[in-house]
């Protein structure tokens, strides 16, 4: 191997570890797991990422078996209240949401957007929310800043309280889509925004219609996806790699 095909190697293993990183579980941009928090307090924060907790509910983290904790909130009924307001230490292009969420039983819901999260991009410039509403239907609803809410949308999934939902969603800043499953169920697919959007700015969890509940939340993480400018670095790097070898062999 000469000096060139040696400097190329490095830099092409140097970039494939920073893409390798880029996408492995030590790169969250927000974690909440509770796990470090006090129980029947308030929690301290995320371990990763920074969060506002309060807005017309109770917040309290529950011990649940096996040692685990989670965030128990007691909605008080008022209206358009925010729960939580989750920020990623590092406003994501490319990424995968994820939170664990239940509604316990003996839940009053009065409307469509009782309970629900909300993601927003840029600065609340495109929001995208999930409500569970009080007809046992999930529902998305899209807002664009300066232009009237959009009209909730039935995503065709049920769900009911006193069961546990795992919410996974892949957000796309250069497609400018949203694929979403809950519990496995895909309930989006390639979701499009109507907007060209440039980073994932936050998560929300809070109350819109009437609504006396209580949420139960956890792992509560947003995991940066390989960027398509790495993407691409790597192609071209491997490219130019096999190239040289090639002429070298010929
Ligand atoms: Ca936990
Ligand atoms: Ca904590
Ligand atoms: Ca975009």
């Amino acid at each position: 191997m000469n000096t060139t095909t040696g400097s190329l190697t490095v830099a092409l293993l140097t970039v494939l570890a920073i893409g390798v990183r880029s996408g492995d579980a030590a790169s969250y941009v927000l974690q909440d797991t509770f796990e470090d928090d006090t129980v029947s307090a308030w929690p301290n924060g995320p371990e990763i990422g920074a969060a506002i907790y309060g807005g017309g509910a109770d917040h309290q983290v529950v011990g649940i078996g096996g040692g685990g904790k989670l965030l128990y909130s007691d909605d008080d009924g008022v209206n358009e209240e925010i729960a939580i307001e989750y920020t990623p230490m590092a406003a994501p292009a490319e990424a995968e949401v994820s939170y664990e969420f239940m509604i316990q039983g003996g839940a009053t819901l009065g409307a469509i957007d009782s309970v629900g999260q909300l993601l927003t991009w840029d600065d609340y410039a495109v929001g995208l929310a999930l409500w569970w509403g009080h007809d046992w239907n999930l529902y998305t609803r899209e807002f664009h800043s300066g232009t009237p809410i959009g009209s909730p949308v039935d995503t065709g999934f049920d769900w009911s309280t006193a069961t546990s939902y795992e919410v996974t969603m892949q957000v796309s800043a250069a497609a400018d889509t949203v694929n979403c499953q809950v519990n496995g169920t895909p309930v989006l697919t390639d979701y499009t925004l109507g907007a060209d959007v440039a980073a994932l700015t936050g998560l929300y969890f809070g109350t819109g219609g009437p609504a006396l509940a209580v949420q139960r939340l956890d792992d509560v993480l947003i995991t940066p996806e390989p960027s398509t400018l790495t993407l691409a670095v790597l192609g071209v790097l491997s490219l130019t790699f096999c190239g040289r070898r090639k002429r070298r062999r010929g």
